[in-house]
């Protein structure tokens, strides 16, 4: 826990109801030279994702999400659409990056794979973050001016750059990264916990590492809540025939006949129905709680 004046003290919560996540504000109480927290302020937000049996808090009280991937390892498409919708649900800006260009060819495959969503509004960035002693390319800052001012939670699976990124904002915490091979061959994520960081002195920009995700479960969201959270599904289901559409089979279906027509620039694409659909089916299924 940091003090508004800056002094971090260790806080246990008083009772289960206290329990905390990254950016949470809280009122607590001095004991000897640790602390209590009596009470967790009201969120704006909170970012989890819902597995079967599990929920798993990311970080409260957010103004964006910066989901990290790169041109190796290869993204996956799915993990990324969960990720926006988890962030969509919870009205959290989500914006994209790609980092490693370097990689000359896999980050040119993985920028025309991120197209479409730039065609549905997402910002979407190309990064370098190696540092430049280690690449000798340029050192600009494309995330600077999106990031100023705000707190960003940073998410995308393991290896992409997170610590890389957040070494190069913060150049006093000294995250440890590691070269994708070990990090993946050992089948461990080198980063393991959420860590806040403050990027400049006044305490205005913060960044939120995290560990890579693998899985993101979605199951705190209905099937049905499911096209309203993915703005090409929802910029032309409000023209389907039947208002409960599920996307699926119905006729009079414009989310499907978006599909036939995908060559053009309001066409939904077929990577993304099949994610949708087997989204949907997977949601289905589980029972609400
Ligand atoms: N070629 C290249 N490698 C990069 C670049 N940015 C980061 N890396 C490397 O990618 C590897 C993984 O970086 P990390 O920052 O540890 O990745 P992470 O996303 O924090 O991974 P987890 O903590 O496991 O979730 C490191 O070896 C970095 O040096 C880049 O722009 N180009
Ligand atoms: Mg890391
Ligand atoms: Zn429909």
């Amino acid at each position: 826990m940091e003090t508004n004046d800056g002094r971090r003290i260790l806080c246990h919560p008083r009772g289960k109801k206290n329990q905390t996540v990254v950016g949470d504000r809280v009122q607590w109480q001095a004991s000897q030279d640790e602390g209590t927290i009596e009470a967790v302020e009201p969120r704006r937000n909170l970012f989890y994702r819902q597995d079967e049996l599990r929920t798993k808090s990311f970080a409260a009280n957010l103004d964006q999400v910066l989901i990290l991937l790169a041109a190796e390892p290869e993204f996956s498409e799915s993990q990324l659409v969960r990720a926006l919708i988890a962030a969509e649900a919870q009205h959290i800006t989500p914006i994209i990056a790609l980092n490693k260009r370097d990689l000359v060819a896999p980050f040119d495959r993985a920028w025309q794979r991120l197209q479409t969503y730039s065609a549905m509004g997402y910002s979407l960035v190309p990064l370098a973050l190696k540092p430049r002693s280690d690449l000798g390319g340029d050192d600009s800052h494309p995330l600077d001016a999106v990031l100023a001012g705000k707190t960003t939670l940073v998410l995308g699976p393991s290896g992409a750059g997170k610590s890389t990124l957040i070494n190069r904002l913060v150049p006093n915490a000294q995250v440890l990264t590691n070269a994708i091979s070990t990090a993946l061959n050992s089948g461990k994520h080198t980063t393991t916990s959420t860590t806040w960081y403050w990027v400049d002195r006044e305490k205005t920009t913060a960044v939120i590492d995290s560990p890579g995700f693998q899985e993101f479960g979605l199951h705190h969201i209905e099937a049905m809540q499911l096209a309203s959270l993915m703005p090409d599904f929802a910029a032309v289901a409000t023209a389907c025939k039947f208002y409960n559409c599920s996307h699926l089979h119905e006729p009079g279906c414009s989310v499907i006949s978006a599909l036939k027509s995908s060559s053009d620039a309001h066409g939904i694409s077929a990577n993304r129905y099949k994610i949708y659909s087997d989204l949907f089916a997977e949601l289905s299924q589980q029972p609400h709680y």
